[in-house]
């Protein structure tokens, strides 16, 4: 005996039907549109239904009959489309390539750099690049009247009239700045680098520019060693140039070191012999070093007496520029993708 909720129940049946494929489609249309399916079998025990219930009876099994034939036709639509693309894509055809784009040549210099300090237990330090006189000069033993204190050669944000205070807000001019932060908070052994930008009041050339990269680096311990800081570097220059490089160090000057040092290594172009790159001495500079003066030990609350340290610094644009010859600072900065897409292969 038909009834209303059997009527509601295919109703609910069609709405939530989703066939498979064309043919599970079509026996569900005969099933219910069938000469023998559910509807005209409702049609057909029509007359069996009281006469108060006819015409709601027949108003829902109509409204069974259009919602299955709207039903069919949209599935027969959306069948129909995802029918037409497993005809036509081949879904075992490799994707398109597409540009992915590639590492900043300094980022890569940077990166490779850290990979060979970090193997040595050096680990990275970050600090801010707007600064103040305490942490870039005046606790790394700048004198007072020290060139790099003017603004012909730093940028200042502020510049307080008390000289030299912590007011004076400024652009940092090398990342030694970080390592000053480092001993504030930690007691040696202390071994870190500290890669980053700096800022330097110059105008720009091939050779300078206002802003480059640094990567500096400060090992402090009980009996550190001249002798330590060599074979650290030498280590440094055979794992980054090649096991074929040699070094040599030359005595030079820094307000933070003492004594202090640059290292050469044998000109990459003419290994040795002398080129117009090394400008005929067979060398190259690529970094400058030192015992950490103890001035700057005692400035930052460790003990002088205890402990000794050496540092070292490089500018990451040179060392690039020697390893991809590269010969104008500039080529950096610009972000010229016909220059940026020759590192492309490189990590
Ligand atoms: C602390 C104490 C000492 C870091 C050092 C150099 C020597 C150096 C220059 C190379 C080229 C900078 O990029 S450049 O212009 N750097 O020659 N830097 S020793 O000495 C430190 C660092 C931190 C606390």
């Amino acid at each position: 005996m038909m009834n209303i909720s059997e009527i509601e129940k295919y109703i609910n049946e069609a709405q939530d039907f989703l066939p498979e494929n064309e043919e599970s489609l079509e026996q569900f249309r005969i099933r219910f549109l069938g000469k023998k399916g559910i509807i005209q079998d409702f049609f057909r025990h029509f007359k069996e239904v009281p006469p108060d219930q006819k015409r709601e009876v027949g108003q829902k099994i109509n409204q069974l009959k259009q919602l299955v034939q709207e039903r069919i036709a949209t599935l027969q639509k959306s069948l129909g489309k995802s029918q037409r693309l497993h005809q036509y894509a081949d879904l075992t055809l490799s994707g398109d390539p597409f540009d992915t784009g590639g590492r900043h040549p300094l980022s890569i210099v940077r990166n490779e750099i850290i990979s060979i300090f970090s193997r040595i237990g050096f680990v990275v330090s970050e600090g801010p690049e707007i600064e103040d006189d305490i942490h870039v000069f005046s606790k790394l033993n700048f004198p007072p009247d020290h060139p790099a204190r003017d603004m012909q050669d730093t940028f200042f944000i502020e510049k307080d009239p008390e000289r030299h205070t912590q007011n004076d807000v400024l652009l940092r001019t090398h990342t030694s700045s970080v390592q000053v932060r480092v001993m504030e908070k930690q007691k040696p052994p202390i071994r870190t680098i500290s890669p980053g930008r700096v800022f330097r009041n110059e105008a720009i050339s091939a050779r300078a520019h206002c802003i480059f990269h640094q990567i500096e680096g400060l090992f402090i311990d009980k009996n550190v060693s001249f002798a330590q800081l060599k074979q650290t570097l030498y280590y440094f220059a055979r794992e980054f140039f090649g096991q074929d490089i040699n070094v040599r160090f030359r005595p030079s000057y820094f307000p933070f070191t003492e004594p202090s040092a640059e290292m050469d290594i044998t000109c990459l172009l003419c290994g040795g012999k002398g080129c117009n790159v090394c400008k005929y001495t067979g060398w190259l500079e690529i970094l400058g070093c030192g015992m950490v003066d103890p001035n700057v030990l005692s400035f930052n609350g460790i003990d002088s007496e205890k402990y000794t340290g050496f540092a070292f610094g490089m500018g990451i644009e040179r060392i690039a520029m020697l390893k991809y010859q590269i010969n104008d600072l500039r080529l950096f900065f610009e972000n010229d993708l016909r220059f940026l897409e020759q590192f492309s292969q490189d990590y």
